[in-house]
């Protein structure tokens, strides 16, 4: 005979699983008796909001789920930020959630959360098992779900008495692979028709050319068609930010220097788009046309409705439009002309020595000390805005930011585990004091994990982004300030180091210092947040026009 939760583990073995991250419940205790004697490493966090934002991000770097595991209702309820994380970014997971036994009930209603209900709407599976037997079928669904476009979390309840279940030996089913059909004939000539067609093209990369089996691909299209790109923000790195086509990343949605290059174009090529993120330019009755490029159809939005798309795998579909458009266009580089100009401008004033530091400097000292591979985690705050707009990439998943729920707290965990899964690598999450308190308990899991990281807080004693908007909004500064611990201290608490910058030339040194001395390093910098208003309204309103005007 074998227990339930022996079926699981084997299942999880099957699928490739090698870390269940998480906080166990004395629901999940036979899961972890399993665990014990099996070669899945189960990484205990502080917060169970942390293990679903690394098991996210191990999908998000890998295409293959990343599993974490809580127990029944408050543990479980702790994933609902993980799940939308993962389901609005498009990031295969698998959560594994305990609950009281369901063949009989000795507590009555105590810690009793309709799970499976709740997280419908955060998933793209939501299911109590209910019998040991189903477990190995049941396992091998939710991972192909979570994997397959377009990608996202799936939850399973394993109640204690099911993980605790004796009954007949049950095969593992196999895994299969997932294989993508490869758009059709009738929209690829199509959409040549209108590449060729096009006097000022212009390609943008979205979300979902960063999914690591579609970045190759891509790479080629653009090399072999020459048509310069942008990036929303989710796309950054697909293709070498470096490269002479890049003209720039849409970190605003409108009038940013990039939307010079926009709203001249007459057709713009959106591979891997997805409106989950806040719209890089906006669609409406007078401007470009658009193509979509992605693994599924786009949904319809006010600000978005292609009159084009290819739907199918994005690489080899891209390589057949290739096929039909190279050596044809004769405007191909019809907007280049502006890229100079575009990023010139963006650069402005990364070299004022200010202190505390103005953000285009922070985000050029920080390019100055990750290497080409090496990894910047985002947390969510005005900071963000800067890095997406001025951090020049050149390997695909080199940023990892979120602007799809763009939630505060997943910057520690992302790096984590981009940490955990490259430990060659030189990995930093940049986070803002607010939301670096979010989940700075997981300091203490980095610590140890003993991974390489540096954690870099811009310090402004506020929750800036939206003391931003307030002032852009014309209220007064009111309620969004805060005190800080001292950070230095408090990572010194963890076991880990601590640094603060205060004068604009120690930064570099500082991180240098804090990479090559390895472990877990936070580095504290006071920002300079003026910049935003001056640069981000007053300058952007004066010099950029609106797109009508600009299209006129
Ligand atoms: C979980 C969560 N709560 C609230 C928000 C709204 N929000 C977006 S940015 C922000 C302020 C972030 O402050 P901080 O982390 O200090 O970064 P700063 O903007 O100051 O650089 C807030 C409250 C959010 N995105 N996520
Ligand atoms: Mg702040």
């Amino acid at each position: 005979m074998v227990k339930g939760s022996d079926l699981l583990v084997g299942a999880l073995e099957q699928e490739g699983v090698d870390r269940i991250f998480g906080v166990p419940g004395e629901e999940n205790l036979d899961v972890v008796e399993s665990l014990r004697h099996s070669k899945i490493e189960l990484v205990l966090t502080r917060h169970e909001q942390g293990a679903a934002f690394m098991a996210a991000t191990y999908g998000r770097l890998t295409g293959k789920p990343g599993v974490c595991m809580t127990t029944l209702g408050p543990g479980a309820l702790n994933l609902t930020t993980g799940a939308a994380y993962a389901l609005l970014g498009a990031m295969p997971m698998v959560m594994i959630t305990g609950q009281k036994g369901i063949m009989s009930s000795r507590q009555a209603g105590f810690q009793i959360v309709d799970v499976v209900s709740a997280f419908k709407p955060l998933t793209k599976m939501s299911r109590q098992i209910v019998s040991a037997a189903t477990i190995p079928t049941l396992v091998r669904d939710a991972f192909r779900i979570a994997a397959e476009e377009r990608p996202g979390p799936v939850l399973l309840e394993l109640p204690e008495d099911i993980a605790g279940e004796e009954t007949e030996p049950v095969a593992m089913v196999p895994q299969h692979p997932i294989e993508i059909p490869v758009a059709h004939r009738a929209s690829l000539d199509r959409a040549a028709e209108m590449i060729l067609a096009a006097k000022r093209p212009l390609i943008m990369l979205g979300a979902a050319a960063s999914r690591p089996r579609s970045t190759a691909g891509i790479g080629g299209f653009v090399r072999r068609t020459r048509i310069p790109f942008f990036t929303t923000q989710m796309g950054k790195g697909t293709v070498p930010g470096g490269s002479n086509l890049y003209v720039g990343t849409a970190a605003l949605s409108e009038r940013d220097y990039v939307h010079e290059a926009v709203d001249r174009a007459d057709l713009i090529i959106a591979i891997g788009h997805d409106t989950i993120e806040k719209p890089p330019f906006i669609m409406g009755p007078k401007g470009p046309q658009v193509i979509h490029v992605s693994y599924t159809p786009a949904t319809v939005e006010q600000v978005y409705f292609p009159q084009c798309e290819v739907v199918g795998d994005v690489g080899p579909s891209l390589e057949l439009l290739a096929d039909r458009v190279e050596g044809r266009l004769h405007n191909a580089g019809a907007l280049l002309s502006l890229r100079e100009g575009i990023l010139s401008r963006i650069t402005d004033r990364n070299k004022e020595d200010r202190f505390p530091m103005t953000p285009q400097r922070i985000v050029h000292d920080v390019r100055q000390v990750i290497p080409e591979d090496g990894i910047i985690a985002l947390d969510n705050g005005m900071y963000k805005i800067w890095f997406a707009r001025n951090y020049r990439t050149y390997v695909a998943n080199t940023v990892l930011l979120d602007n799809a729920l763009a939630t505060m707290g997943a910057g520690l965990p992302s790096a984590m585990m981009a940490s955990i899964l490259y430990p060659d690598r030189r990995v930093m999450a940049v986070c803002g004091d607010g939301g670096f308190m979010m989940n700075s308990q997981e300091m203490e899991t980095a610590v140890r994990l003993k991974l390489n990281l540096v954690v870099l807080i811009l310090e402004d004693s506020a929750y800036g982004m939206i003391r931003w908007k307030q002032a852009v909004d014309n209220f007064p500064d009111f309620g969004l300030t805060f005190g800080n611990p001292d950070f230095v201290k408090y990572a010194e608490s963890y076991g880990a180091k601590g640094s603060r910058v205060s004068k604009c030339g120690d930064l570099i040194p500082t991180l240098e210092g804090a990479f090559k001395g390895g472990g877990v390093h936070l580095v504290v910098v006071p920002i300079d947040y003026s910049e935003n208003k001056r640069v981000l309204v007053d300058e952007l309103r004066a010099k950029v026009k609106p797109a009508e005007a600009a299209t006129e």
